[in-house]
């Protein structure tokens, strides 16, 4: 027997109770669970299953409960932004949400005996949060400036809807994909800087030139965890940029994963954990028969090219006379009005669309050259900024203490603090980011940033304390690199002092 085998067939508890019942099965006992309350549902539907369908049962909060939505591309309509107002509305001062480190939105305070009218909201809109959660394939991301970019290679939102349509039957629910042996990501760049740094995903589409025409090279098995960090390695494959090609490929894949993944130690059960044990040819080869045909080796190189962009900003689009602007959302947190208003934006000045990014901000295209001065005279810009200080920027944090009981300290409150103070104290000659991720889980991406902070706890002056561990060296876009840990159990309360030292010695920040 292969070690393979063996693994499967030892069960891990949530191997089990998927086994016993899908997750998706919850989705027909919605009605029953709104009608019973949330103290009477079984506890692996409450805390689990439920997940299948986006709802996050909060142990911070109990009976206040997270909906992950899919937000594919990061697109949303003005209409649909609306809708999301309008859903934590009715929650007052228990409604919040967040933009997430996969282009995508979180609304919090939601209660239970509301999803099913939520979800006919959602559906109305053309909105789905099926699958994003527990072991299923996440959030697609793809460009945020895709159709907008004159620069970009390949437009991703109709390949990024199609592979989102095919792993949710179009947003139904798809029993097909619903137990893999773990959390999958999937993330198509089309421009040439790498803006969803797709090497942190279990497969990335990454535009690339063979033989003179325009496709993709396939990368796979990338992902963080808090037992083992890796960026995706190429599968030797190269694709057109076609629906069939795109869709065809990530089917393939998604099911070699779901057949021959391991299951027995969820800590092993990432894509790269079947590919470290039955070798990259052998992936290869099954991933070929699942898809019928023989696929081509990869192009020679990539065509990322360009250093990642932030989209903060006025920046014309390649459609004349117009232009898309990023607001700077501080660490992605919004509110309800801000929904409201983000939408009326959106209508009043740009084409009546918003766009999210991997950075937990905004962009609103399509907005006519002559109305840019007036857009700027809205009062939302002074909450979001276009022009913000150089930390404050490009800072990016997980949720956190607040909301995640897995967090090992309170993250975005304390990562806009910092970075408020040290831009007030400091002249930063270029960008640097900061990532503040709550646990090794890596939710916020520390090996990405120029910074990294990884929330833990360590002793100071005998006491046990909040700190952090500190990563540096990730480079995003053209020549990614995953940074490392450099040093161990920062307590919060020094990290501002660190960091300015840091900032002074490392990046030319010179004091105001
Ligand atoms: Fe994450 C689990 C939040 C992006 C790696 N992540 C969780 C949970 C669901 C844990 C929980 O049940 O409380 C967190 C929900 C907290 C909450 O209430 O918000 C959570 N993850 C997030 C978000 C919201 C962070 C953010 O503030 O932006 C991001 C949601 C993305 C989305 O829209 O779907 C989020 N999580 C990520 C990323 C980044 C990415 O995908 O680029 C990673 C690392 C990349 C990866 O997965 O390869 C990530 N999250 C994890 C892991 C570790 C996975 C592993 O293989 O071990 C966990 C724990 C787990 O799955 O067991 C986790
Ligand atoms: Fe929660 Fe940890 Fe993820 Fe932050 S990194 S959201 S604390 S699981």
């Amino acid at each position: 027997m292969t070690s393979t085998e063996k693994s499967e067939k030892s069960q891990n508890k949530f191997e089990k109770f998927k086994a016993e019942k899908d997750g998706l099965a919850v989705k027909e006992e919605l009605e029953h669970f709104a009608q019973i309350g949330w103290e009477a549902v079984d506890k692996t539907d409450l805390e689990q299953r439920l997940k299948w369908l986006g709802i996050f049962y909060r142990p911070v909060t109990p009976g206040k409960f997270m909906l992950r939505l899919r937000t594919p591309n990061g697109i949303l309509t003005s209409e649909q932004t609306r809708t999301l107002g309008e859903i934590l509305q009715r929650y007052g001062d228990d409604s919040s949400a967040d933009i997430t480190t996969r282009q995508n939105i979180q609304l919090r305070g939601i209660r239970l005996e509301d999803i099913p009218e939520i979800f006919s909201q959602l559906h109305a809109t053309g909105m789905t949060s099926m699958q994003s959660g527990m072991d299923n394939v996440r959030n697609i991301t793809g460009s945020p400036v895709a159709g907008l970019d004159g620069e970009e290679l390949i437009d991703t939102r109709q390949l990024v809807k199609k592979v989102q349509d095919m792993i949710t039957n179009s947003g139904e629910g798809n029993p097909e994909f619903t137990n893999l042996p773990r959390k999958f990501n999937i993330a198509i760049e089309g421009g040439r800087d790498n803006s969803v740094h797709a090497e942190i995903n279990d497969i990335a589409f990454v535009p690339a030139y063979k033989e003179g025409e325009l496709g993709f090279n396939v990368l796979v098995g990338g992902f963080f965890s808090s037992k083992r960090c890796e960026a995706a390695i190429p599968l030797n494959a190269w694709i057109p940029p076609t629906e069939e090609a795109v869709v065809g490929v990530s089917r393939a894949i998604l099911e070699v994963y779901r057949d021959r993944g391991l299951r027995a130690n969820r800590q092993k059960s990432r894509l790269m954990w079947l590919i470290d044990e039955i070798g990259l040819e052998e992936f290869r080869t099954l991933v070929e028969t699942a898809f019928g045909q023989p696929l081509k080796s990869a192009a020679a190189e990539d065509v990322i090219d360009w250093d990642k962009r932030d989209h903060i900003g006025i920046h014309p689009q390649k459609q004349a006379g117009k232009s898309f602007v990023g607001m700077n959302i501080p660490v992605g947190r919004l509110s309800t009005d801000d929904f409201f208003d983000l939408a009326r934006l959106a209508e009043v000045y740009g084409g009546s669309e918003i766009r999210l990014t991997v950075e937990q901000n905004v962009i609103i295209p399509h907005i006519d050259h002559d109305k840019i001065e007036t857009f700027l005279t809205e009062p939302l810009l002074e909450k979001f900024s276009i022009n913000p200080d150089p930390l404050t920027r490009s800072v990016v944090s997980c949720t956190g203490a607040q909301f995640c009981n897995f967090a090992l300290v309170e993250t975005k409150q304390q990562a806009l603090n910092i970075a408020q103070k040290l831009d007030a104290e400091l002249n930063i000659p270029n960008g640097v980011r900061i990532h503040w991720t709550g646990c090794p889980n890596s939710c916020g991406q520390p090996q990405v940033a120029d910074i990294g902070l990884m929330g833990t706890k360590a002793r100071k002056n005998g006491e046990m304390v909040e700190a952090v561990d500190l990563f540096m060296g990730g480079k995003v876009g053209k020549d990614a690199k995953l940074g490392n840990r450099v040093q161990k159990g920062i307590p919060c309360e020094d990290l501002p002092a660190v960091l300015r030292q840091i900032l002074m010695d490392q990046f030319g920040a010179t004091p105001k």
